[in-house]
């Protein structure tokens, strides 16, 4: 989990431990009682300074998919100050593929230049994820052009966004997983943004 700091890594982190079931409540960066940011000072704080290791099962329960089955996925919080990139560095050299946090307000910062250089060095496929959508001043097309131009030209939207600036901000898929209609099914139905209702969402 990789991006320039106050992007919402360790939120989305939280989120993801939360909904596959590793943690039974979802803590917050802001009441400082989150699964990664478990430093006397990173609560305080509110910020990463050592990457932490968190886990979670991801169950694929489509059947007559060869790839189905469960996959333990492990996945590493990293922290997004400059001053602590030798720590992302370290993380980086053992990591199958990286989440790219980017959020739809910020968008595009230095460090997220910085951080996408790394990952193109060593060729690491990279997801990214846009955060941040139900705040106001959210973009969507604006910041898909602002990647391409800033970031890479080569990404590919998976979902678009509806209500986008709005507490009811929601994305529904924009291609079809194998097996699962797009707009169809529980998996694939409107979900809500990952930390929407996170207290003091900034
Ligand atoms: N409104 C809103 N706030 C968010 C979202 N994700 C994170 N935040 C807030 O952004 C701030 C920084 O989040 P944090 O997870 O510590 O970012 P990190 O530095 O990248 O780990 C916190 O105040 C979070 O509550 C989101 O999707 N929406
Ligand atoms: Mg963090």
């Amino acid at each position: 989990m990789l991006a320039h700091v106050d992007a919402g890594k360790t939120s989305l982190t939280e989120r993801l431990l939360f909904d596959h079931g590793t943690i039974p409540r979802l803590g917050s960066v802001d009441a400082g009682d989150t699964q990664t940011d478990a430093g006397d000072l990173e609560r305080r704080r509110g910020i990463t300074i050592r990457s932490a290791v968190a886990w979670f099962v991801l169950r694929t329960p489509l059947s007559g998919d060869p790839l189905s089955g469960d996959l333990r996925v492990n996945l590493v919080d990293t922290p997004g100050r400059p001053d602590f990139i030798a720590e992302v560095e370290r993380a980086l050299s053992v990591l199958d593929a990286a989440v790219l946090v980017i959020s739809a307000v910020e968008g595009v910062q230095a460090q997220t230049r910085v951080l996408m250089r790394s990952l193109r060095r060593l060729r690491l496929p990279t997801l990214v994820f846009v955060n941040k959508i139900d705040r106001m001043g959210a973009r969507q097309d604006a910041l898909l052009a602002e990647i391409r131009r800033r970031l890479t030209p080569a990404v590919v939207p998976v979902v678009r966004v509806e209500r986008l600036g709005t507490r009811s901000a929601g994305v529904v898929p924009l291609v079809r997983r194998r097996g699962v209609p797009a707009g169809g099914g529980r998996a694939a139905g409107r979900q809500r943004p990952l930390a929407a209702g996170s207290r003091g969402g900034r």
